[in-house]
């Protein structure tokens, strides 16, 4: 029946649904291979942070704007295609050169559209640019490969790298599966620490290379520029404590992967606790 209305072999349907029930079992198996769980892997986080939240919702606006226009064209595009092609007796209008009406609706729309997302994104960029009034100030170097973190007017200055199991595992005929290794390449042997609920700026800089200093949760990726001093913030949210990871995201050389990002988000009282520990016990290793 097919075949006299639309004049396509049955063939061509048959496999068209075969490749979709194909999409369809492999996307969710693919999916699950997360980190984050099912169908974590295929999209942003939304993250712990008023910028990561931001970042997020712009991003989902322009997918669904993105994805209502590509219904739009491909559906016409596809219909024309099927139902008004030469074989079916179709003949183009020749004569038809231009339009006014149409050109002023065709660039009115997309003007529009492009307005309508401009405002939420210019928003966005003055949320992140908003580093004023910070309660806790952080120095990031990024080097060769890893992270110096000083807290500034604290006396706490440590360095991050990679933490022995992952490094252990990742050289050549270790013997080490690195599927034993606790989130292989993605540890430190010493995480950043910061209170939860409170504006963080980081001051981000790196003495060889660019780097850049980057972590999902957060929805900020800075780049680390010898010479040059960027600056970035972020707030942790009040009720969402925990174990947050990042990696470098700028190639910066042989050892780019293997300098990933730690950041403890603990309460301000654990905070304050772990501040007062870190800077004695840097002052007795500097005295000892
Ligand atoms: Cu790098």
């Amino acid at each position: 029946m097919y075949r006299a209305r639309l004049g396509i072999r049955p063939g061509i349907w048959l496999s068209i649904a075969a490749l979709l029930a194909a999409a369809g079992a492999a996307l969710p198996a693919m999916a699950d291979e997360s980190p984050r769980g099912g169908w974590g892997l295929l999209n942003l986080p939304v993250g712990v942070t008023s910028i990561s939240r931001d970042v997020y919702s712009i991003h989902m606006m322009a997918f669904w704007v993105c994805v209502w226009i590509g219904v739009l064209v491909f559906g016409v595009m596809i219909w024309s295609i099927i139902f008004h092609r030469r074989s079916r007796g179709a003949v183009a209008d020749v004569t038809l050169v231009h339009n006014t009406k149409v050109e002023i609706v065709w660039t009115t729309i997309p003007v529009l559209i492009l307005v309508g997302m401009a405002i939420p994104a210019a928003h966005g960029i003055v949320l992140i640019g908003d580093d004023a009034h910070s309660q806790l100030d952080i120095k990031v170097t990024g080097f060769q490969w890893g992270w110096q973190y000083e807290y500034v007017g604290k006396g706490v200055s440590f360095i991050s790298k990679l933490d022995a199991k992952s490094m252990a595992a990742s050289e050549l005929d270790s013997g080490i599966s690195p599927y034993s290794v606790p989130h292989y390449l993605r540890n430190v042997d010493h995480p950043l620490v910061v209170p939860v609920g409170t504006k963080v700026r980081l001051l981000v800089t790196a003495v060889d290379v660019i780097h850049s200093w980057w972590v999902p949760d957060f929805g900020i990726k800075k780049d680390a520029i010898p010479g040059y001093i960027n600056t970035s913030w972020f707030e942790v949210d009040a009720n969402k404590p925990g174990v947050y990871r990042g990696q470098c995201a700028e190639l910066c050389g042989r050892g780019h992967g293997y300098m990933p990002i730690v950041v403890d988000a603990v309460s301000k009282a654990d905070f304050q606790a772990w501040l007062k520990r870190e800077a004695a016990a840097e002052k007795a290793a500097a005295s000892s």
